[in-house]
């Protein structure tokens, strides 16, 4: 290369760069949705092994059928690996926009922003990724969900007035890396630790999934059998929770209380049958919101960074009455 031609080339490289960081100026804002009748949707479920995720797939699969929307739909099986491969064959097949259930908050990431730089809006379903690496209204639309840290509270709160004396807790964790599961802990131990009286005896990942929060629970009421109170972030491990404590001889509800959080019809006949003491419902009806959200977003109106859901509570006092409204 001659000293001309290496200086053209350098200059070449650098307006190459000036180009390069004008389109990475440019992907700091959110890909737009343009307004059509009929819209390609993707839906990224995170795995397919309990009632609430079943519920809310149909609620996703109901509501694009009833405005007439093709759904492009995967399940991750229960791999983070996956449901990143998942997005990027959704990319791929050019949908307009992307509906993702981040399984857990890091790994997702990596598909959130190939979204974006693919020119695709993704809103965020029932979980949310880490936010120290990705913002809503800048890398994604919205978060769509819970506040899983007032779920936590609320099971907390009302322990602290209906512990009767119980104190010893053991605490089944969901998904590990998982918002849900981060948060359910974050505001369960901080008001319990703020109730005070109490003692988390042990506190282990059961994967949001029964018989792994049946083997923990198992493990860890041989561990600690002075254990009373068993906090299960999700339904599905309460249940396994409930059939350890049979298998150790015990009783739920009577030696060791049961609270749990998701309300799946289960859950709610559990607590009318006096094995499950609490639970804070979380509402895995995301359709109608989902795609509402998605249609104020094409119409160019302003959308918040978090939509939350709204959470009922069921304990003695009212399981009953709302059990056929549970999903
Ligand atoms: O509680 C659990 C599910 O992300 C809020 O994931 C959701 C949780 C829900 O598998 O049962």
């Amino acid at each position: 290369m001659s000293t001309i031609s290496r200086r053209t080339f350098m200059l070449a490289a650098t307006a190459m760069g000036a180009i390069a960081l004008a389109g990475s100026i440019a992907y700091a804002e959110l890909p737009a949705l343009a307004k059509k009748d009929t819209y390609k949707v993707g839906f990224a479920q995170t795995e397919s092994n309990n009632p609430w995720r079943i519920a809310q797939t149909n609620s996703m699969k109901s509501e694009a059928e009833k405005l007439g929307y093709q759904l492009v739909y995967t399940d991750a099986a229960g791999s983070a690996a996956k449901q990143v491969a998942d997005v990027n064959s959704m990319i791929a097949q050019g949908v307009d926009v992307i509906f993702l259930a981040p399984r857990e908050e890091k790994p997702l990431i990596p598909a959130v922003m190939a979204a974006k730089k693919a020119g695709i809006p993704v809103i965020l379903l029932d979980r949310n990724v880490d936010q120290s690496l990705a913002k809503a209204g800048e890398d994604y639309v919205t978060f769509i969900g819970s506040d899983f840290i007032a779920e936590g509270k609320r099971v907390a709160e009302w322990l602290a007035k209906n512990a009767n004396g119980k104190s010893k807790i053991i605490e089944l964790e969901g998904t590990t890396g998982s918002s849900p599961a981060n948060d359910r802990k974050k505001g369960f131990d901080e008001a319990i630790a703020a109730a005070g009286g109490f003692e988390i005896l042990a506190s282990q990942t059961g994967d949001f999934a029964r018989d792994k929060g049946r083997q923990v629970a198992e493990a860890l009421l041989q561990a600690h059998p002075d254990a009373d109170i068993i906090y299960a972030h999700n339904d599905e491990m309460a249940i396994g929770a409930i059939a350890a404590i049979e298998a150790a001889g015990k009783v739920p509800g009577k030696d060791i209380l049961v609270l749990s959080i998701d309300g799946g019809k289960e859950a709610v006949q559990a607590v009318i049958d006096g094995t499950i003491a609490v639970v804070v419902e979380c509402n895995p009806r995301f359709g109608p919101k989902g795609f509402e959200i998605m249609q104020k977003y094409a119409a160019g109106e302003k959308i918040e960074p978090k939509v939350i859901n709204d959470d009922k509570l069921y304990d003695s006092s009212n399981a009953a009455a709302e059990l056929a409204t549970a999903y």
